[in-house]
């Protein structure tokens, strides 16, 4: 179809050198051919054109002394995508290898994750090249007080919320949210993932990972299984890992490996989570130092990985669960997982595998959850966040926890209704692709031409 190929020929050339853009944007578009062929007004009204470009893109330097008193100078980013269903909404990855190009693309993925969760958030993502590895906790509140400097005059709860992602978690979005409220004397919901004591939620840390595990669980329910007693990998040992482990646990599965960007633990015994949390979650160190009482487990570093591909995807096991970064499952994983018996991948991940990955999981027909439905718990729970700090209320758990199961049970239903729509039955990314899609260009649609 000429208009996608030509819509994506000129993003090419009018952005340079973004390779994760364009993947999102060409799996994304492409699965929109049957939708453009069947509803020829999306064409008329120039939505993919529009849908591709970011409202507004906001680049600025981020300047910090170090511990030392060394002057230190990062890039910063914050691209507001796409408003048509509500206010900005996605998060903030503190990485060294982060660009404008994959800032886009998160931002891309997420406007299409936030419309599937029904709720009212427009799309944005942010961050910056800074690598929080080796840093103090002085040195991180100096640079986030740095970073915030700017972009507060760009957020508000009406207009722009972010929250964490990779290297922004409960400690970042702290210091974010001080620093906002001193350079603007507002309290308010401008942030999500914020400490349980000024304004956050219940049940949001745990949200992405336990709502990848309630995703898996709807698709394997719809093939009449379950995850009780299932092997399962999952990749990762930050916020989104840790959650997705508890929560399979808690429904009787068996979570058997994790990973960070060290190497990979396989304990066949189960991973210690408790071991796990105070690691990462306290002490920020390596997976090296995998307990030695346990007499199965074994800690595989990446070098040592000689085939290409992740070692962690070449062992046995039933279901699987990426949950570190973009791009981390390629083809010959694929092929290893189908060989080892995996029949079931829930990506907690923003885009964790490749394209050619994701065709070999669609092709043998398993049951495959891409991130942007899989995933979308964390930044429906970070819109429960702010309905409850705008109604001034505070939620149990309870009663969130039930939230997100209704949203990931719905997410799920709409992909599967939309697959079978488009006559591509079980193919959840067609169906989350679509159904995302819809709903974001109709609104633009009725709100004219911006
Ligand atoms: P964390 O920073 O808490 O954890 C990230 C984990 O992935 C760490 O174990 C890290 O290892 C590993 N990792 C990160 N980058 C790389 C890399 N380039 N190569 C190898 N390993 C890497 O982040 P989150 O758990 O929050 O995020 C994980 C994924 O989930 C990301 O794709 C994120 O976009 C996505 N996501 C997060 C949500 C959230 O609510 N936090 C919501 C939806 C999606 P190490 O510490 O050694 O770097
Ligand atoms: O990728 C994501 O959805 C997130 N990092 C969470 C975004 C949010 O606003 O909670």
């Amino acid at each position: 179809m000429p208009y996608v190929h030509d819509t994506l020929t000129r993003l090419k050339q009018s952005s340079p050198a973004q390779s994760e853009f364009y993947q999102a944007t060409e799996e994304v578009l492409e699965c929109l051919r049957p939708l453009f062929e069947q509803y020829p007004h999306y064409h008329e009204h120039g939505i993919i054109e529009r849908i591709v470009e970011p409202e507004r893109q906001i680049m600025f330097r981020v300047s910090w002394l170090d511990d030392a008193g060394r002057v230190c100078v990062n890039k910063g980013y914050r691209v507001q995508f796409n408003s048509a269903l509500g206010p900005y909404k996605g998060g903030l990855r503190f990485h060294p290898s982060v660009t404008s190009g994959t800032i886009k693309f998160l931002g891309f993925e997420q406007i299409f994750k936030n419309a599937l969760t029904g709720l009212p958030i427009g799309g944005g993502k942010g961050g910056a090249d800074f690598d929080p590895k080796g840093k103090s906790d002085n040195e991180i509140m100096r640079f986030c007080q740095s970073y915030m400097t700017e972009l507060h005059r760009h957020i508000g709860p009406t207009r722009d919320v972010p929250a964490g992602d990779i290297g922004v978690g409960a400690r970042e979005i702290g210091y974010l949210y001080g620093q906002y409220k001193r350079l603007t004397s507002r309290y308010e919901g401008v942030l999500t993932g914020k400490g349980l004591d000024w304004g956050g939620s219940l049940g949001r840390k745990e949200a992405t990972g336990y709502g990848a595990v309630y995703f898996a669980q709807n698709m394997l329910a719809a093939r009449g299984d379950d995850l009780h007693g299932k092997r399962c990998l999952v990749s990762g040992a930050g916020n989104v890992a840790i959650y997705t482990i508890e929560k399979l646990y808690e429904l009787g599965a068996h979570p058997i490996t994790c990973s960070d960007s060290g190497g990979t633990i396989h304990d066949p015994d189960g991973i210690d989570l408790a071991w796990l949390k105070q690691l990462k979650e306290v002490r920020r160190a390596s997976l090296e130092e995998y307990p030695s009482e346990r007499p199965k487990a074994r800690y595989v570093p990446v070098c040592d990985y000689p085939h290409g591909g992740h070692h962690i995807w070449q062992i046995p096991a039933d279901a699987a669960f990426p949950c570190a970064t973009q791009n981390e499952l390629i083809d010959i994983d694929a092929k290893a997982m189908l060989a080892n018996g995996v029949a079931c991948v829930s990506e907690g991940a923003n885009m964790p595998s490749t394209k050619e990955a994701v065709d070999l999981l669609l092709d043998a027909g398993i049951a495959y959850g891409p991130g942007k439905a899989a995933n979308a718990g964390g930044v429906a729970t970070s819109q429960l966040e702010m309905a409850q700090n705008s109604s001034m209320e505070q939620w149990t758990l309870e009663q969130v926890d039930q939230k997100l199961q209704q949203i990931m049970a719905d997410i799920h239903r709409q992909c599967a209704e939309t697959a079978a729509e488009f006559g591509a039955q079980t193919n959840l990314v067609l169906g989350a692709n679509i159904a995302g899609f819809r709903k974001v260009a109709d609104a633009m649609i009725d709100q004219g031409l911006t």
